[in-house]
């Protein structure tokens, strides 16, 4: 079996509620998956849920339910979530499944075997309220810790630690030979900067007095793994890690992010395979974040965009077309509704809908809804038609360098050409002449051919959109590739077209 391109997305904090941002990050890994699998792969799409930790563990006291039973009860907004946003991936992993739980352990106590882990003491000042250790960051210019904290005291624990420090030469030499780990370019300057300073071990456990909920360490049931080495673990074990589908899912070809775990991800992750024998993975790609009129998004302001509230309002492909079309894979965006309102009348009803919409609808005026054949030949066709096969032709590269809203760019100049071709051709004007008739069929036929070749391009943004136009123009749902829009004239003449509508209604 060849491998699968597989991708992943972070595991989402269970206790939180889904925003644009989760969404935004789930979406782009979704094009992404669904790109591949368009150019003909086998691809494994990851997503999760990241259900240890304090936070859920209080939560779940404050409300009198067991932490278990309080990530079961927050899953669900999340699972829900995705079919709502046509998120196609293939698994979705929590962290308190036994098969993750089982991959942790197996792993420290191989790293402990190895002599990667050792017991150390630490001291330092520590807050009972807050349940945590307080550095200099926290404390106030007075030389005090804020109020919040209540009462901060000496504390000296044991707690162990992973050998992390060891690995930073060799981690800085991968990312220097290998340009491509670490997405865009100027994401790799950033850690490779961050790598001058010395990383230090890691802190890997907690005692499990203080933390309950979390996995207890194989070697020492009185602490439990603290958060990294538990989170960054569900990759490989959603993979596979210890069964013979491991080789075929390992190792992940892309870990999309937001920008701030790019630390966890391009320097932890890297070293804890190292240490562990495991191959590392081919890229880490850290999106931007995203703010709402130019504010960070925060439930205390109320400015939080809902995704399901836009796709109840708008629909899941305006959401993703939205999503990915305004900003490339790594900047920040910045939400505004009125932004979002021009691009879904302007590119989605206006340019896309009406290309489509009226192409079709003259075949059904002039030809009976009867696909024409085309005979009458002109240069204008040739140059639409090298234009079709050209942004075809740079659909993989697009995708491999994550040019996704490039991508869309590119397309929609497809489409726009297409409206100028409408524009010359002036079928309409043909139709009066029955001497032109035989024309007035070609330049229809090419129209069609143009939307179909704009249904597979656009297939992995807008599925739903996609499979709309391959129904209108009378093709079935057949699942389609990539190699199809690189080919023209796969329109069948003298077959009928499906039922037309409109594909996006104009809002006011
Ligand atoms: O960090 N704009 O989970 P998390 C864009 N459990 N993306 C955003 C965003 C915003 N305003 N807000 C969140 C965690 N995201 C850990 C991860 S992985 C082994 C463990 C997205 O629930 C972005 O992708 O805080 C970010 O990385 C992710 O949500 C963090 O989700």
């Amino acid at each position: 079996m060849p491998k699968q391109f597989y991708i992943t997305t972070p595991i989402y904090y269970v206790n939180d509620r889904p925003h644009i941002g989760h969404a935004y990050c789930t979406i782009v890994a979704d094009v992404i998956a669904r790109a591949h699998r368009l150019m003909g792969e086998e691809v494994f799409f990851l997503t999760g849920l990241d259900e240890h930790g304090q936070k859920v563990q209080q939560a779940a006291q404050a409300k009198g339910v067991t932490p278990q039973q309080f990530c079961d009860e927050m899953a669900p907004h999340w699972e829900q979530l995705w079919p709502k946003l046509l998120i196609s991936n293939n698994d979705l992993i929590r962290t308190t499944q036994p098969r993750h739980k089982h991959v942790v352990q197996t792993i420290l106590q191989k790293l402990y075997d190895a002599g990667e882990i050792y017991a150390s003491e630490y001291e330092g000042w520590y807050s009972t309220r807050a349940e945590q250790f307080l550095t200099e960051k926290e404390m106030g210019p007075d030389g005090k810790f804020p109020a919040e904290y209540g009462e901060v005291t000496r504390l000296k624990e044991k707690n162990y630690f992973f050998k992390m420090s060891k690995y930073q030469d060799w981690l800085i030499a991968h990312i220097r030979d290998n340009p491509g780990f670490v997405h865009p370019d100027y994401r790799r300057n950033e850690i490779l900067g961050f790598l001058q300073k010395p990383l230090g071990d890691l802190c890997i456990s907690r005692p499990a007095t203080r933390l309950a909920w979390g996995i207890p360490l194989p070697f020492d049931a009185d602490y439990v793994t603290y958060v990294w080495f538990d989170a960054l673990t569900n990759y490989v074990t959603a993979a596979g890690y210890g069964t013979p589908a491991f080789e075929q899912n390992w190792p992940a070809d892309i870990h999309l992010i937001g920008k701030e775990i790019l630390l966890f991800h391009a320097g932890y992750w890297p070293i804890m395979l190292k240490a562990a024998g495991i191959p590392l993975p081919k890229q880490i790609a850290a999106h931007g974040w995203w703010t709402r009129d130019g504010q960070k998004m925060s439930k205390s302001v109320g400015n939080v965009v809902d995704p399901v509230a836009i796709v109840e309002a708008w629909g899941a492909d305006a959401l993703r077309y939205y999503l990915l079309r305004e900003l490339p894979v790594g900047s920040d965006g910045d939400w505004a509704d009125t932004n979002f309102e021009r691009r879904y009348n302007g590119e989605l009803a206006n340019d896309l809908g009406n290309l489509v919409n009226r192409s079709l609808s003259m075949i059904n005026r002039y030809c009976k809804g009867i696909l024409p054949q085309p005979a009458v030949p002109d240069p204008l066709d040739d140059e639409l038609r090298a234009l079709a096969a050209a942004t075809a032709k740079r659909f993989p590269d697009r995708v491999a360098k994550l040019e996704l809203n490039q991508l869309l760019g590119d397309i929609w100049d497809f489409i726009r050409r297409c409206n100028q071709y409408v524009d010359q051709c002036a079928p309409w004007a043909l139709a009066k002449d029955p001497a032109k008739a035989a024309r007035l069929g070609t330049v229809l036929y090419n129209l069609a051919e143009s939307c179909r070749v704009i249904s597979i391009l656009l297939a992995p943004f807008i599925p739903t959109t996609a499979a709309k136009i391959r129904l209108q123009l009378g093709l079935g749902e057949a699942p389609i590739v990539l190699i199809e829009a690189q080919l023209w004239g796969m329109l069948v003449s003298n077959r009928p077209l499906g039922e037309i509508a409109p594909l996006f209604p104009k809002k006011q």
